[in-house]
């Protein structure tokens, strides 16, 4: 019999890791059915808009990745019932510009599935290039941004408690923060403290979400 659960996604997705990650923390079976990421009409069919994470579950869709998270945690006995700390939502918030700025661009040329076609990719290019500036300066002229998450990877390493949990218990911080991590897996050049190597390395292996240290660039 086929998993009752199927989420709809890019693997490159920040919010789409989060609706994954929920399964592997809670050992549910799912599906993952990968959209290109020029398909409209798929999107638009299940819940009236181009947007992925979308769950489907015994024929009715749920996009929202939190609102994915929390329905998916609430089978069974919750695993994500730990304290959030303002810090860490204070920390993604400083660390987004700089990742976002050095991701994207990368994104647009990694071998992923949701660009497995021309269009799918130029589509993705035409549409996010704007937010950041020219792609092609950014993949050789990305320093400044690189020394700034090196930098904040180290505070980082400050502020997580455990290497399984950044508060010391699996709370949505961790959701976010490793979404980020995730992100961050794309870029070469990355310094981790061996705080933030443990904790990744620990959420990866727990959510089932394979980080993309191997085709960083
Ligand atoms: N609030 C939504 C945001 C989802 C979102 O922005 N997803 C992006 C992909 S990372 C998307 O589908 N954007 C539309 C597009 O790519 O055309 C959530 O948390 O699930």
């Amino acid at each position: 019999m086929s998993a009752p659960y199927s989420l709809y996604l890019y693997k490159h997705c920040p919010f789409c890791t989060k609706a994954r990650m929920i399964f592997g923390l809670k050992n549910i079976p799912y599906e993952q059915r990968i959209l290109l990421n020029d398909d409209v009409d798929g999107p638009v069919r299940m819940v009236g808009r181009k947007v992925v994470p979308i769950l489907e579950e015994d024929g009715t869709f749920m996009p929202e990745s939190m609102d994915i998270v929390t329905h998916i945690d609430g089978i069974g006995a919750p695993v994500l019932t730990g304290e959030t700390r303002s810090e860490i939502a204070d920390w993604l918030q400083k660390a987004g510009k700089p990742l976002y700025r050095l991701f994207l661009p990368r994104a647009a040329s990694a071998p992923l599935p949701e660009f497995a076609t021309t269009s799918a990719r130029a589509g993705f290019i035409q549409r996010k290039e704007p937010s950041v500036g020219s792609f092609s300066a950014l993949l050789v002229d990305g320093t400044p941004e690189l020394a700034e998450l090196n930098v904040l990877l180290k505070e980082l390493a400050g502020l997580i408690r455990a290497s399984d949990a950044v508060n010391g218990a699996l709370s949505t911080d961790d959701i976010h923060l490793f979404a980020h991590l995730h992100s961050l897996s794309l870029i070469r050049g990355v310094v981790y403290p061996p705080e933030v190597e443990a904790y990744r390395q620990t959420l990866s292996k727990r959510s089932r979400v394979e980080l993309f240290d191997d085709i960083a660039v």
